[in-house]
């Protein structure tokens, strides 16, 4: 059966070649007329005649890696990756640009101009998609036999514009001028079940087998992405589901002579992959998404056993032993009932075989600590939508309550607070929990985060099974959010430690002893310039607002959540609005503050949020006065291409969470490679970084996790408020409708929420410190030798935050498979 790979499947990847297959494919794949007049071409026409020769010189490595022998393979599993754009990175992968950059040269265009022709594959809310991303890049770099599990929706996450200051979502249709990066799979097509109802029944053998009948079944066909790793031949694959109706959809109607009608109907099983979910808690419950999270897990766990029984016949007894499910949160988690009904279903495995198998192979990492934000399902929902899942789920609960009860025995507490189902009003099953009864490992995303899993959230599970629990800090991929992010700095690092680095970022401290030379601190200080330049060039384009690249960079990036508090970072700008105004501080320092994230459509706090930035920023702009030392932009629709610009860019990154509400944070990460100073609290990998860094070149303030916990009952704003003068003034300006001429008490929610005694967020609580801090970061800033200095340390320091690192970690010790020494 096994095909052998010709000598042809090789292509060339020398310029003449890479000339010739730009050509074929921009004048016949697309039938383009071929032109050299930049006026007359079709930039999106050229960008996909790159990318298919791009792709065609990655197909061989990738047949080559999936033919090479493993003991143990990798899937994860994963309801986001957030890729962005592909063109560069597989550039880079494939050593291209020097050859791909002169080509371009012919059609009078940049290489940056035709990556902008590519739509950002946006299918991520944010940090947790994103870290999908970077993994993947990362295991393809170390040559990992490690597969992407994933859904293919058609609309990714919605393009946000403001109108009149306010968040206005727009469709994100990715796909519209096709994909040229994917294959379609037809031949793995899988096909999924829903509905229906079981019957119990009794085999040939004698045992006692289910059946799961009339069902209404959905058909799951993978479209294949290839990830090419760097410096390495090895490219791995990331496989997206779609959803499509089956052909016998509806006979009954059809042969009724409502054929249109039928047709129609298709759209039921096809809107299973038509949105991505935002992170939403009014979007909890709904029954779309749960269709979502089975289709992924059963598609991917069907075609894992399908491609095992190809080689291995039934026999299921290897199987634990030679793959292992990263469950990306609970979302994906149905993969531990749905491996379970393969296995006794379709394989007739006794439970305690397929139990055994199951919780052998899978893995769940958990990515949040706030309560509110834990996975439940309605029984009633899972009832209707899957009834044999939720079967198997009580099964899986009865047999973990009976190991509850021995350990604890006579614990009725113990064991309603521990099942798997919530008992009361409505019944609920906790996804977490189903998580972790069904794994061998449980792992937070950052030191804090996993410690408190163990102590907090998950503490009886802990005690009962500590072995399970691990922690594996984030990281992020410097082939994105280095080289390719910033190639000035790449280059001036390079021009000083060589480029051993390139290849193992913890070669990175090199760059220490840099701090002290004045030469290179003066060439580091014009990198940064030049990128606040590019930045400054782009911030004028979409919003019209100038700014000075010579001011202090001051930048918020992530989603808008009132955990993440941009309120606290938007009170700072009020203050300083105010001093100014008040004939105080006019000797302060010049800044930018620049704020972008996106807020979940049915969260309306985090859009009021938005509001007061985007109405702020009016007022402080047009100041004539204040905008002389102070300017705000909300940078409209930030996704994974803004983050390429704005890192580079950015002198101080705002990690400014609630501690103990951030489970980890990335673009913490990635702010901090690209030299910016961090301002932060004491929470998820800032507490890291602030150790690899040193506590001279973090800006740490606020209350810890446990300052935050033992507050939480006597918390009491108001005095606080009280106490401090700049507070109240920031309050008063609000209140007075400064910032809302037109719409009287427009803000009133906001600044409600932060005199509230039960504010979760304690604003009040790290108002003076944040303040304070952000004064010390002004003062500091005009000793430029210093501050440089601090940058270059920072970078120098940021090897360990590598995803390269996070993912050798979880190769040694989840996956236990290994990976090549360092070159
Ligand atoms: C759940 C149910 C229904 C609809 C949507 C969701 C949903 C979707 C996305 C819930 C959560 C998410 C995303 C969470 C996320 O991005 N978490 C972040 O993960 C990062 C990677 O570990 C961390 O660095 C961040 O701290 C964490 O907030």
């Amino acid at each position: 059966m096994s095909s052998t790979l010709m000598r042809d499947d090789f292509i060339a990847t020398d310029a003449d070649a890479l000339r010739a297959d730009v050509y074929r494919h921009y004048g016949l794949t697309f039938g383009q007329d071929l032109t050299h007049d930049p006026e007359a071409l079709l930039p999106v026409y050229l960008y996909k005649a790159i990318a298919l020769a791009l792709r065609d010189r990655l197909v061989a490595r990738a047949k080559l890696t999936a033919k090479q022998p493993a003991s143990r393979r990798v899937y994860y599993l994963s309801l986001e990756f957030l890729i962005g754009r592909t063109l560069s990175n597989a550039v880079h992968a494939l050593a291209l640009e020097a050859p791909l950059r002169d080509l371009l040269l012919e059609f009078g265009i940049n290489l940056e101009g035709i990556a902008e022709a590519e739509h950002d594959a946006g299918l991520g809310n944010g940090g947790l998609g994103r870290l999908a991303a970077c993994f993947l890049d990362s295991c393809a770099t170390l040559n990992l036999p490690v597969m992407g599990y994933g859904i293919r929706y058609e609309y990714g996450m919605f393009q946000q514009r403001l109108e009149h200051g306010e968040q206005v979502e727009y469709p994100d249709h990715w796909l519209r001028d096709g994909n040229p990066w994917e294959f379609e799979r037809s031949e793995d097509t899988r096909r999924i079940r829903f509905y229906g109802h079981t019957e119990h029944y009794v085999g040939s053998d004698g045992r006692r087998l289910v059946r799961w009948l009339e069902t209404e079944d959905v058909l799951a066909i993978p479209y294949d992405v290839l990830i090419p790793g760097h410096n390495t031949e090895a490219v791995n694959r990331l496989r997206l589901w779609k959803a499509e109706a089956t052909d016998e959809f509806n006979l009954d109607e059809f042969h009724a002579g409502s054929y249109t009608e039928s047709v129609a109907a298709k759209n039921l099983a096809e809107n299973i992959t038509m949105v991505l979910y935002p992170n939403d808690v009014s979007e909890n419950g709904k029954a779309l998404r749960l269709r979502q999270q089975y289709f992924l897990a059963s598609a991917s766990l069907q075609d894992v056993v399908h491609h095992w029984v190809e080689i291995h016949g039934r026999h299921f007894g290897g199987f634990g032993a030679a793959n292992v499910f990263q469950l990306n949160d609970t979302h994906p988690s149905c993969a531990v009932p749905e491996l379970m009904r393969i296995l006794l279903d379709d394989n007739h495995m006794s439970w305690d075989d397929a139990w055994k198998v199951t919780s052998q192979c899978m893995a769940y990492t958990n990515h949040t600590l706030l309560p509110e934000a834990l996975e439940r399902w309605s029984v009633g929902i899972f009832q209707h939508l899957l009834p044999r899942i939720l079967e198997i789920i009580y099964e899986i609960n009865a047999r973990f309550l009976l190991e509850v009860a021995h350990r604890w025995p006579g614990d009725v507490a113990r064991l309603r607070a521990m099942s798997i189902i919530e008992e009361g009003d409505e019944r609920y099953v906790r996804m977490s929990y189903l998580a972790i009864v069904g794994s061998f490992s449980v792992n937070g995303v950052a030191a804090l985060h996993s410690h408190l899993l163990a102590r907090d959230l998950f503490s009886d599970f802990y005690a009962l099974w500590p072995h399970k629990f691990n922690n594996k800090t984030n990281g992020v991929t410097p082939r994105r959010w280095i080289y390719h992010a910033n190639p000035r700095m790449t280059a001036l690092i390079s021009s000083a430690i060589g480029d051993a680095w390139q290849r193992d970022l913890a070669g990175l401290a090199d760059l220490q002893a840099f701090a002290e030379d004045s030469g290179f601190r003066q060439q580091w200080q014009q990198v940064k310039l030049a990128n606040k330049q590019v930045l400054v060039q782009r911030v004028k384009r979409l919003t019209d607002i100038a700014l000075d690249p010579t001011w202090l960079l001051d930048v918020q990036v992530k989603r808008i959540h009132e955990y993440k508090r941009q309120l606290l970072n938007i009170f700072h700008v009020i203050h300083r609005y105010d001093q100014i105004h008040r004939g105080e501080g006019l000797d302060q320092l010049p800044r930018s503050v620049l704020i972008g994230g996106k807020a979940a459509p049915g969260y309306a706090q985090a859009r009021l949020i938005i509001h007061l930035i985007t109405s702020v920023a009016a007022v402080v702009n047009s100041d004539p006065v204040a905008s002389e030392l102070l300017r705000v932009v909300f940078l409209p629709n930030y996704d994974v291409s803004a983050m390429e610009y704005i890192c580079p860019a950015a002198e101080l990154s705002e990690q400014i969470s609630t501690a103990g509400k951030e489970a980890s944070g990335t673009g913490n990460m990635k702010l901090m490679m690209n030299g910016a100073l961090t301002i932060g609290t004491l929470d998820g990998a800032n507490i890291e970084i602030l150790e690899h860094v040193g506590a001279d070149n973090f800006y740490q303030f606020g209350l810890t996790a446990d300052q935050v916990s033992a507050a939480r009952n006597h918390y009491d704003p108001m005095a606080v408020i009280n106490n401090d003068v700049d507070l109240q003034r920031v309050l008063a300006l609000i209140d007075s409708d400064h910032f809302s001429l037109f719409a009287p008490g427009r803000f009133r929610h906001i600044t409600d929420a932060v005199r509230a005694p039960a504010d979760p967020w304690m604003i009040a609580a790290d108002f003076r410190s944040y303040i304070d801090t952000q004064a010390r970061v002004a003062l500091d800033y005009r000793d430029q030798a210093s501050w440089q200095a601090r940058s270059i340390r920072n970078t120098a320091a940021s090897g360990w935050f590598s995803s390269d690192r996070t993912i050798r970690d979880y190769a040694r010790d989840i996956w236990k498979i290994q990976v090549a020494a360092k070159k």
